[in-house]
Parts: C-alpha cells; sequence; structure tokens
C-alpha cells in the first residue's frame, strides 16, 4: 500500500512491492527506521570535530549556545557546510584523477584497451593549457595534457587553467573577492585546514573558502574529468537509449554497471560486446548479453554509446528485486552499502573493482589501467556462468524511449555552429531561458517526484530544460527525452525544439557533466558580452542528498547562477549563513540559494527569476 507512496514510477512501486512479498527491506525501511533523525545535525547544530566534544548548540537559547572551545551556532554550521563542499569536491576530483592518470598510462602505451577516440578535443583541451599539438603525435600531447593536468591537482603558483572559459567578467569578481581557485586539492586541503579546531572562526570567511573549494570542483576536478572522459572515450552525441527496469531482458545475461567512473565501464562495455563473449553466453543457454548502466557511470555510457539505463539512485535496490542480474559491477560514489544485503536475496553477484571502495559482501577486483582490459573479461565470465544459478525473474514494465547525448558540441552543431540561434531564440521571448536540474534522490522526498514535476512546469511555460544525474535519468524515465515530448511544452520551446528535432529536455550526463552546463552559460554570456549572473538562467536540485550536490550547488551559484534547493541543508541552526546564503550572496557573486522542497513551488521560483533577469536585461 505504502509503496505509492515512496515513489512516483511503475517500476519502482511494483518492485517495491514485490521486495515486500520477498521480505527484503529497502532504503525507505531504513529511513523508517531511523526516525525520528537527530534535530540538532538536521540544523547543522552538533560539532564532532575534535575530541574535547561532540558538542551542541541549542536552538532554543535555553542550553549552551557555544561548544567546548567556544565556537556558536554560526560557527559550528558554516565549518560543517564547508566540510560538505570540501567531500564532494574531493568525490568528484579525485574521480576526476583517475581519468588523468588513465590518460598518462595511455600516452606511454601502458594501458592497453584505453586509447585517445576524439584527437580534435585533445588538442583543443590541450591548445588551453598552452601545449600545442602541431608536430607531435596525439600521444605525446596527451602525455604533456595528463602532467600540466596534474599540476592543476596541486599547489601552482598560478590560477587553473580552464578558469579561462569563464567570462572575463566572472574571472575578476573572483579575483576581486579572493575565491579564485588555485590548486584543486590545494582548496580541498585546505577547507580541512580551515576547519580544524582553532583556525577559521569567521563564518563569512569560511563560506567564501567553501565557494573557492566548490569553484576548484566545478572548474577544476570535475571538468577535468568530463574533458578527458570525452578525450579517451568519445565526446557525446545525441543518440536513441532505453531507459527504467524494462532493459532488463529475462532471456540474456544481465550485466548492471553501477557508479561514476567511465574508466570500469567502458573496459565491461568493450568485454561485453565481444563476440566471443556473445557465443560463451549462447552456449549457456542465455540469447545474449545485455548490458545497462545505473546511476552516473550509467550516464556516461548513455552518453557516448546509447547504452540503457535501468535506472537511477533509489532504483540500484529495487532492480535487483528482478531476480533478473547475473552481476553488478561497482566502482565507487552513490553505491549503498545495502546492496549486497539485497543482492544476497537473489542470484546477482556483487563485484567492487576501485581499490578505494570496499563494500561488505562483495567480491573484490581490483581494476588499474594496465590490467582493466583482463579484469573486465573475467567478470564478464563470472557473470556468464552465474546465468545458469538464476531463479524466477520479474521485470515488470516495458522500457521507454529516450535521446542522450548532448554535449555543448552537439548541441552547438545542432544550432549550427553558433550558440547565436538559442540566443536568438530567448532574446525573441521564444525561449524564456533555461534551467539545469541535476542531483540525487533522496528517500525524503518522493521518488522522481521532484524532478519530473519541476520539469513538467518548466517545459510547459516555455523554459528549456538541461539535466544531468539522476535528475536525467528520472525525466527519461518520465518520457520527456523524446522528440515528441515537445506535446508538453509550451508554444515557443515547442517550436524551437520542433524545429530541431530535439526533446525539450536535454541530457546533459553524469553528475561532473554539471560542467558542460557551465560551458554553456559561459559561451551564451561571452556571446552577449556579458556575464552570466546577468542570463536568465537557473539550477535546481529537487531531491539531492550527496556532499557532491552540496558542492556542485555551490560552484553553480558562485558561477552566477540562482539554485533552488529541495531538501534543506543543514544550515538552518545559523539564520547568519541561512540569510548570507539565500540574500547576501547575491551583492557577493550575483547569484542566491533557494530552498524549495515543494517543485510546484520551486518552479514559480524559477518562472519569476528568470522573468526577472530577462527585465534586466531589458527583454
Ligand atoms: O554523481 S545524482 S545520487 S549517482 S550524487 Fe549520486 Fe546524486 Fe545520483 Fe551520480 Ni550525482
Ligand atoms: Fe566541540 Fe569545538 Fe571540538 Fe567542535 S571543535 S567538538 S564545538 S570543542
Amino acid at each position: 500500500t505504502h509503496h505509492h507512496n515512496y515513489t512516483i514510477t511503475k517500476d519502482g512501486q511494483l518492485l517495491i512491492k514485490k521486495m515486500e512479498s520477498d521480505q527484503v527491506e529497502t532504503v525507505w525501511d531504513r529511513h523508517a527506521a531511523q526516525q525520528p533523525q537527530c534535530g540538532f545535525c538536521d540544523l547543522g547544530l552538533s560539532c564532532r570535530i575534535c575530541a574535547m566534544g561532540p558538542c551542541r548548540v541549542d536552538p532554543f537559547g535555553e542550553g549552551p549556545q557555544q561548544g567546548v572551545c567556544g565556537a556558536d551556532a554560526d560557527i559550528i554550521v558554516a565549518r560543517n557546510l564547508c566540510r560538505m563542499i570540501a567531500a564532494g569536491a574531493a568525490a568528484h576530483s579525485d574521480h576526476g584523477r583517475d581519468l588523468v592518470e588513465v590518460l598518462a598510462e595511455v600516452a606511454e602505451n601502458k594501458a592497453p584497451g584505453y586509447a585517445i577516440t576524439d584527437t580534435e578535443k585533445l588538442n583543443r583541451v590541450a591548445a588551453e593549457y598552452g601545449i600545442a599539438a602541431d608536430g607531435k603525435t596525439p600521444e605525446q600531447v596527451a602525455g604533456e595534457l595528463a602532467h600540466a593536468m596534474q599540476e592543476d591537482f596541486g599547489t601552482r603558483k598560478k590560477e587553473l587553467a580552464l578558469v579561462t572559459r569563464a567570462p572575463e567578467k566572472r574571472q575578476q569578481l573572483w579575483r576581486k573577492l579572493n575565491i579564485m581557485p588555485r590548486g584543486i586539492d590545494r582548496e580541498t586541503s585546505e577547507a580541512m585546514h580551515r576547519t580544524h579546531m582553532g583556525v577559521d572562526n569567521g563564518w563569512q570567511s569560511l563560506l567564501l573558502h567553501g565557494l573557492r573549494n566548490a569553484l576548484s570542483d566545478g572548474w577544476g576536478g570535475s571538468m577535468i574529468a568530463t574533458e578527458v572522459s570525452d578525450i579517451l572515450f568519445g565526446t557525446p552525441k545525441p543518440a536513441p537509449t532505453k531507459v527504467n527496469a524494462g532493459v532488463l531482458k529475462a532471456d540474456q545475461v544481465n550485466v548492471v554497471v553501477h557508479g561514476h567512473n567511465p574508466v570500469v565501464s567502458e573496459m565491461v562495455m568493450a568485454a561485453c560486446q565481444d563476440p566471443e563473449m556473445t557465443k560463451l553466453a549462447e552456449e549457456k543457454g542465455a540469447k545474449g548479453i545485455n548490458l545497462c548502466g545505473l546511476c552516473c557511470t550509467g550516464n556516461e555510457l548513455l552518453m557516448r554509446h546509447g547504452i540503457p539505463m535501468a535506472g537511477n539512485h533509489l532504483m540500484t535496490e529495487l532492480i535487483i528485486a528482478t531476480g533478473a542480474i547475473e552481476m553488478m559491477i561497482v566502482d565507487y560514489q552513490c553505491i549503498m552499502p545495502a546492496l549486497s544485503k539485497v543482492a544476497a536475496c537473489y542470484h546477482t553477484k556483487m563485484i567492487s573493482t576501485s581499490d578505494k571502495a570496499r563494500f561488505p559482501g562483495m567480491e573484490h577486483v581490483e581494476f588499474h589501467p594496465d590490467n582493466a582490459r583482463k579484469k573486465a573479461y573475467d567478470v564478464v565470465k563470472a557473470a556468464i556462468e552465474n546465468f545458469a544459478n538464476r531463479g524466477e525473474t520479474y521485470i515488470p514494465v516495458e522500457p521507454l524511449d529516450a535521446v542522450g547525448g548532448f554535449s555543448v558540441e552537439a548541441v552547438v552543431g545542432a544550432l549550427g555552429g553558433t550558440p547565436e540561434p538559442l540566443l536568438d531564440a530567448i532574446k525573441a521571448g521564444k525561449i524564456r531561458g533555461a534551467a539545469g536540474i541535476v542531483g540525487c534522490n533522496n528517500p525524503k522526498i518522493k521518488h522522481d517526484y521532484g524532478h519530473v514535476t519541476l520539469t513538467k512546469r518548466l517545459i510547459e511555460n516555455d523554459i528549456l530544460v538541461v539535466d544531468t544525474g539522476c535528475a536525467a535519468v528520472a525525466t527519461a524515465k518520465a518520457g520527456f527525452k523524446v522528440a515528441d515530448a515537445i506535446s508538453h511544452a509550451g508554444p515557443g520551446l515547442k517550436e524551437v525544439c520542433g524545429s530541431l528535432g530535439i526533446p525539450p529536455v536535454l541530457h546533459f550526463g553524469s553528475c561532473v557533466d554539471n560542467v558542460r552546463i557551465l560551458v554553456l552559460a559561459a559561451a551564451l554570456a561571452n556571446a552577449l558580452g556579458t556575464d552570466i549572473s546577468d542570463l536568465p538562467l537557473a539550477g535546481a536540485a529537487p531531491e539531492w542528498y550527496s556532499e557532491k550536490a552540496v558542492s556542485i550547488g555551490a560552484y553553480v551559484v558562485a558561477s552566477g547562477i540562482y539554485t533552488v534547493l529541495g531538501p534543506m541543508p543543514p544550515i538552518a541552526g545559523s539564520m547568519n549563513v541561512v540569510e548570507l546564503l539565500t540574500k547576501g550572496l547575491g551583492e557577493v557573486v550575483g547569484a542566491t540559494f533557494a530552498v524549495e522542497p515543494d517543485p510546484e513551488k520551486a518552479a514559480v521560483l524559477i518562472r519569476g527569476h528568470i522573468e526577472n533577469q530577462r527585465r534586466k536585461l531589458g527583454l
């Protein structure tokens, strides 16, 4: 009965019911068991940074107003938020570093199976790093680029290389505020230093550093992750795919990849597509091998190769209950440790692959650039062997069509080589503006309800939506990512998308691919000779849960884009912090946060903001 309250999706509802009857616990059961969640933590008023604590500040003003060290509510809240940003920036940037390492090994011919796929992009990005390509082999350029990018990570004496992609005005503002990101790791390290007991106790300066740390992610670690992924695996182009739990096939060996880094999933894909492996699967009585994705590594494969997408964050447990998955291969980030407990109730084999991400109950097969191809074949063979152990399967829905693959290069290409036609449509008012809808699922919000409702309201009001991460999967499952979905759009957006033959909701990729939104926003601002904060743009994270999402939100706002969060971050214990983030930042970086869990109301906020921006531009 309550499975209808947890998710708006048909596959989700049916699989929750299945798990109930199989008596397998879900994320919603564990969330219910945690109620009531700690009020101090929820407000950001608890601190366990040092061993004089843990400490709590009483939100009603009756109990203690400071921790043992004397930190008050403002300091504790700002410090906790700064650490959330640091963790998120670290996650994205470490992912980026792993790609740079592959690039470096490809340059030295030490990573069999990996190659440089987009030489044009390699040369273009190398040029931004001041590396000339002429007279050099792609491997030489890759080696020099990898080295220059590695320098971006460490202590360096200049600004990050790719910040020059931001409009000149924005760069100047960051310099003036002293939040221009320097080394990627340096900013995260400095965030940990500043938040140690007895270092930065200015809540404003802590938050400003948080913005700089986030910028080192958006214009640094994540941007490098996306660019190097494109260089190694290809820059995405629009291509059809299928989505939801129905992408699993009852008569095939189903292999699912979950996590984030395409370094693993690309090799698994290559092994799954090898005709020798298909033959092996057929010998074991299957009709073939069906590779599907989950979450962001799924988005990486969907964007570049049209690999079908089984679901987003809150579907990761549920799809195991289909009984149809021979193997789930994970790398890192957003992989609930609960998954192996669910898998133990079915025949699904769980494989962990990263030296930095272990999970109880998973078999650990460590992938490194020099052995990844071989390890991929090993695990795919084991998946095929596991087909014989399959019991009854329950694949409750038919898959839906979707189109993915909208890199900035593809979008600008579709527009005829310049962003001008998009600007013209915005100037003419056919498209009022654009919104980036990003981020996760969170059991505090009905699964997919936030993403789908907000998207629906924006496109019907002629606001173009670009999305990434689990938001992008949600709207694909809701049917918004096909050309026919223009029937849900307002008249102007319908006309523009209709003439281009594109959906009104564009899949921009995984969460590191939020940088594609930054790059497009910068291109639009540069074409108008203005700053990003002047454009009719907005961001939203209607169902966010992760620290990575906090870093994303912070770099999007610091880049000048108004952003509406669904779930409240743990900051309500400090009215000073809340005021700064929701109002004061407007005068500092030209954009603010808002918090609005109801997507209907969030849509009203975003429409109001976009119309306001238009008025200021005289449109
Ligand atoms: O990096 S949207 S739940 S899968 S954190 Fe995670 Fe959130 Fe999904 Fe991807 Ni992004
Ligand atoms: Fe308590 Fe201060 Fe230590 Fe935090 S840093 S646990 S507030 S004494």
